[in-house]
């Protein structure tokens, strides 16, 4: 049977990683048996999560080599009955959460110390107490330098948030009033507008993104059917408090 290594559910989320929300739907979608393992950070080869272990022990080490890897041995087509053109701007939406919005999820939770406090500062708790402070201003720094590098992070919180806000009204515009993104059937993309969606509507954190989309009536009821199609066990109580720290 497949593992898929995850944080855990934290903060009202599957898990406090949109890319590991993402493989989890991506594997529900291929109606694919699996377990999760919260043991396997350490040994994850790209120093990420979320992955795989398949069941000959082969171990695809990212989301959408995940999605690859259920297309090449399953046959699954995540986009089946769309054109290419509506494969083309799922493909750009998919990417616009992964390599844009979700770096201002990052930054709002790990930079904004209110946050930070009563988030991320969490999964350090499992640490000895002297250590704490240490490791979480380590790699909080990481998180820094990493938004630096990735652009986001040299704009101020009001810079940054006046772009996001651009990227969630686009979402909103294709979504209309689909039930998903491309249609009445989820598609591919969908695992990861969902769980960028959802991740920007955790109520747990206050952050420009979250009122920016809840503003939008379509993409609130979209977390919402995502969650009781992909996650119904989640739905009744979202306020799952935060996970513990990857070991
Ligand atoms: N491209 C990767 C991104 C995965 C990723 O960024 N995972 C983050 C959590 S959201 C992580 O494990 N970060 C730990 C770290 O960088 O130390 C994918 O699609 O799976």
């Amino acid at each position: 049977m497949i593992r898929l290594y995850t944080f855990g559910p934290a903060f009202g989320l599957p898990d406090p990683s949109p890319f590991v929300i993402k493989a989890h739907v991506l594997l529900k979608m291929a109606s694919v048996d699996y377990t999760t393992d919260t043991r396997g950070f350490n040994k994850a080869p790209k120093g990420k999560l979320p992955y795989i272990r398949d069941a000959s022990g082969t171990i695809i080490d990212d989301s959408t080599l995940i999605r690859f890897h259920l297309e090449r041995h399953l046959g699954v087509d995540f986009d089946t009955g769309l054109s290419p053109a509506e494969r083309g701007t799922a493909w750009a939406f998919e990417k616009l959460c992964e390599d844009h919005l979700y770096w201002v999820v990052m930054r709002e939770r790990w930079l904004n110390d209110r946050n930070f406090d009563k988030g991320p500062r969490r999964f350090f708790d499992v640490l000895p107490r002297p250590l704490r402070p240490l490791v979480a201003a380590k790699v909080r720094r990481d998180v820094r330098k990493a938004l630096h590098g990735q652009g986001l992070g040299r704009h101020t919180f009001g810079q940054m948030d006046e772009i996001a806000v651009r990227g969630i009204a686009a979402i909103a515009d294709v979504l209309a009033d689909k039930d998903f993104l491309m249609g009445p059937n989820p598609c591919g993309a969908d695992a990861s507008v969902f769980a960028c969606v959802a991740s920007m509507l955790s109520e747990y954190f206050e952050t420009a993104v979250r009122d920016a989309a809840s503003r939008h009536a379509n993409l609130v009821a979209y977390r919402d059917r995502g969650m009781a199609r992909w996650f119904p066990e989640l739905t009744s109580d979202r306020a799952v408090a935060a996970a513990p720290a990857p070991t």
